[in-house]
């Protein structure tokens, strides 16, 4: 028999269920609100983002506790003397607590291990990690100042702590050290690494140790949990129970599931129709000339994982190959800047900058240029208006644990139009096979598919479309949250029942 559809409501009643006396607490990097100083007054703001969307429901239907670092320019402001503020500001019905990192920590932490170390260890893009033992340390103290707050939340009493990301691999052992019958969860957001890539690492054994510590571990797709089996094994000597995808070590278990992220289907699919959207879609066709132009779209982090000189290598190829489009088809590029204090992401921007001069001024007319690139952060009403203008999006990540902006084209396109192009390095590819599946190292074949995508018949376009909806609709962001949760907390009672019993 089919399962329901998860949803936020069916969501809100599996916690109460699920989580008994325990206390929820969520620790992240990222905080689900900040604190901003408008003309003096405290404004509060969402950073966009599935993990939030997800969680946020959660947290309110449970009174929990969310631990994250504190960066918004207000948030000294709004909280109290332990640091804590009630969220969301308009319902208040769970606790921020924030974590208070100096510039030097930030650097080390975030910047250093997490950004410039971790990030592109665990990405095949090609990039040199950078290990500095001196931001380890500061890595190292920032993980063992989470903990340490985090089991200040606790109060002495029964807690299972989700906790989010890269960021934050050695909080779970530091977290058990000091609190043993913790139940403990994380998602690990990004891929991780083969065995030949991951033994590069100065700080292997401290990293699964650290992982090691949770009840449950999750990852996108199978062969990420594979990966980190396999380092586990042959890095810790830890024993691996393949059929039940559990690793043992230090007297202890962990679950490690492949648990792939979505988005709020309906949610994007309502916001989709509403006549501000409309609107939008009018004021861009008008301003940017869009009026009889085949539109082909890209949204990204400006990040080299992302594959975006790639892409405008292929919309070259395309256009050098079917001049027939040139005036016809226009690609758009959004895409916020991200982490510009980091050489690599510096020198990403100048090129593609470069590229993007080359391809427009090889190509452009008096009243038409073949890219338009706006590295901003759009409002999200932009964005969505975008996503319907769009007879194409192309996601071309050179490697990319899930990417949701696939997923959040699909679930935008209520209309069932649009073609969606996609990197197999994606964990979104092993579930939109409808998509057209192109290799962006292989610039022939990534020209080919776009022009595919510019020519496929609308019927063709609207068999594929519905296909991946029913997917991302099935797969949404509220599955994602029911079976971490539930896979954390089943796996934890049953693994910490004997030490609460001792
Ligand atoms: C990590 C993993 C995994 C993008 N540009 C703008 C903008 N965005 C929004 C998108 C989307 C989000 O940011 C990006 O999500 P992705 O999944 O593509 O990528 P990462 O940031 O690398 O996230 C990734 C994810 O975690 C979740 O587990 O899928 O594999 O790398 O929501 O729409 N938003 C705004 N302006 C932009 O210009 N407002």
């Amino acid at each position: 028999m089919r399962e329901p559809t998860w949803t936020r409501d069916r969501l809100r009643r599996l916690v109460n269920r699920e989580i008994g006396d325990y206390r929820i607490i969520v620790v992240s990097n990222r905080q689900p609100y900040v604190h901003e100083l408008v003309d003096g007054e405290l404004r509060v703001s969402t950073p966009a983002g599935g993990v939030t969307t997800a969680i946020d429901p959660l947290m309110q239907e449970c009174a929990g506790t969310w631990v994250a670092h504190g960066g918004g320019p207000g948030d000294y402001l709004a909280v109290d003397e332990k640091n804590r503020v009630m969220v969301p500001p308009d319902d208040p019905s769970y606790t921020l607590r924030l974590v208070w990192l100096t510039a030097e920590q930030q650097q080390g932490y975030y910047y250093g291990v997490s950004n410039e170390g971790l990030w592109p260890l665990c990405h095949n893009a090609f990039i040199e990690p950078t290990f500095e033992q001196a931001d380890w340390e500061t890595y190292t103290a920032v993980n063992r100042a989470f903990a340490r707050q985090v089991s200040e939340e606790m109060n002495g009493g029964p807690a299972a702590v989700f906790i989010q990301d890269y960021h934050l691999a050695l909080l779970p052992r530091f977290l058990r050290d000091l609190e043993p019958d913790v139940i403990t969860g994380q998602f690990w957001h990004i891929p991780w690494p083969n065995h030949e890539v991951f033994r590069i690492c100065p700080w292997q054994e401290e990293l699964l140790d650290g992982l090691l510590g949770n009840d449950m571990l999750g990852f996108h797709i199978g062969d990420h949990c594979n990966n980190f089996m396999e380092a586990a094994s042959r890095i810790l000597g830890a024993r691996v129970h393949e059929e039940y995808s559990l690793v043992y070590h230090r007297d202890d278990s962990t679950l490690v599931r492949p648990v792939p992220i979505s988005v709020d289907f309906h949610q994007l699919e309502t916001d989709a129709q509403t006549p501000e959207v409309a609107e939008e879609m009018e004021r861009l066709t008008a301003e940017w000339g869009l009026q009889d132009k085949i539109v082909g779209l890209g949204i990204d982090r400006i990040d080299y994982t992302k594959g975006i000189p790639h892409r405008i290598r292929a919309i070259n190829r395309f256009l050098e190959r079917n001049p027939q489009y040139i005036g016809k088809v226009v690609f758009i590029q959004a895409g916020v800047m991200s982490r510009t204090n980091i050489i690599a992401y510096q020198q990403l921007a100048d090129q593609i900058e470069r590229l993007l001069e080359d391809v427009n001024s090889r190509f452009a007319t008096d009243d038409w240029q073949p890219i338009l690139y706006m590295p901003t952060d759009l409002p999200n009403r932009t964005l969505m208006a975008l996503r319907r203008l769009a007879r194409f999006c192309v996601v071309s990540s050179l490697h990319d644990g899930m990417n949701l902006v696939a997923k959040e084209y699909v679930a935008s396109r209520y209309d069932h139009d649009g073609v969606l192009i996609l990197s197999p390095f994606t964990g979104a590819a092993l579930e939109l096979t409808d998509a057209l599946i192109v290799n962006p190292y292989d610039v022939e074949r990534f020209g080919d598919s776009i022009r595919q995508a510019v020519e496929m018949p609308r019927q063709e376009r609207q068999v594929r479309m519905a296909n991946m909806r029913a997917v991302v609709q099935e797969n949404n962001i509220y599955k994602w949250a029911a079976r971490s949760l539930v896979d954390m907390m089943q796996v934890g009672r049953r693994a910490r029942r004997p030490i609460r019993s001792a």
